[in-house]
């Protein structure tokens, strides 16, 4: 059975993108394919708040890494609409460059058909895309809620992307965003207020943690100010082990969390818990 997508895999490692795109969609079914683990991918996780910029931002960044030989994959995840995310950033490659098309793949995955979370599928997704040679993959989600976390804790590297307007960081302070990002960028550098934003930022990292090396840039997509920039700090990042850890523990909870709402006797366990014929306790050690 599962030996019968080994023609399939075998095409899409030779370029083959429609088999890749049907592979993908077999992974979401919640299929595995016999692909070994690699350590060797570099996954970049990107996210933010709405309409500061990150689709815009990772097009111009695409197209740098494109012009020095890399494949870039972009997994585009959408809370809500299985359509607007990637394709607004799929949209925006087809008018930049149309000759793009061997070495950039975008797939826009939709969560809201997944009610345990994409998280249990994004490590084969992975997978998958290194194995087929793809050099650069990047994790686009909107906004800096628990569920943003989790996802892009699948990535090995985590870029938050923000706007000069104050109000969305606190929105990932609180949501523990910034301890896990190894870079934060203030788009629209462009606009007025951006570097205040940007000081505003470092000043928060020094008060929380003295020793912190999380890198705070300002770019520019619009105007391509900046990016070369990011992308050379983005290539030669040092993984910082304390925020490894962190991406980990996310990663572990995620898989918890599916683990324990794909328990089939959990429909019964909840009746007894809501009856009061079975306490957390006894709950807990019956799953
Ligand atoms: N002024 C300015 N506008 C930008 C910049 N980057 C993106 N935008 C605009 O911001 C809007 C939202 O961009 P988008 O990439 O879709 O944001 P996302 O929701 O974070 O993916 C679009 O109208 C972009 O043209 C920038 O660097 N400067
Ligand atoms: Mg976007």
């Amino acid at each position: 059975m599962v030996l019968s997508h080994d023609k399939n895999i075998a095409l899409a490692k030779q370029g083959n993108r429609r088999e890749l795109a049907k592979l993908l969609t077999i992974i979401e079914s919640g299929e595995k394919l016999p692909i070994n683990e690699s350590s060797e991918s570099w996954v970049l996780g990107v996210t933010g708040p709405p309409g500061v910029g990150k689709s815009t931002l990772i097009g111009v960044m695409i197209e740098e890494w494109v012009t020095r030989g890399e494949k870039v994959a972009v997994l585009a995840i959408d809370p809500s609409s299985p359509k607007s995310g990637g394709a607004l950033l799929g949209d925006r490659m087809r008018m930049s460059s149309a000759d793009n098309g061997e070495s950039v793949f975008i797939r826009s995955l939709a969560t809201r058909n997944h009610p345990g979370g994409l998280m249990p599928f994004l490590d084969s997704m992975i997978n998958l895309l290194c194995y087929c040679g793809w050099t650069k993959i990047i994790i686009e989600t909107v906004g800096s809620g628990q569920s943003e976390i989790r996802i892009v804790a699948f990535a090995n590297r985590i870029m938050l992307v923000d706007g000069p307007d104050r109000g969305d960081i606190v929105q990932a302070e609180k949501a523990g965003i910034i301890e896990l990002a190894d870079v934060i960028v203030i788009n629209k550098s462009d606009l007025p207020n951006s570097d205040n934003a940007a000081n505003s930022i470092k000043k928060s990292l020094e008060y929380s943690n003295k020793d912190t090396d999380t890198i705070v840039m300002l770019t520019s997509s619009i105007n391509n100010n900046g990016v070369s920039e990011l992308i050379e700090k983005l290539d030669n990042l040092n993984i910082n082990k304390d925020r490894n850890i962190l991406r980990t523990k996310e990663r572990l909870l995620s898989a918890w969390d599916y683990k324990l709402l794909s328990n089939p006797s959990l429909g019964g366990i909840l009746l007894d818990l809501e009856s009061g014929a079975m306490n957390l306790d006894e709950a807990l050690e019956h799953l």
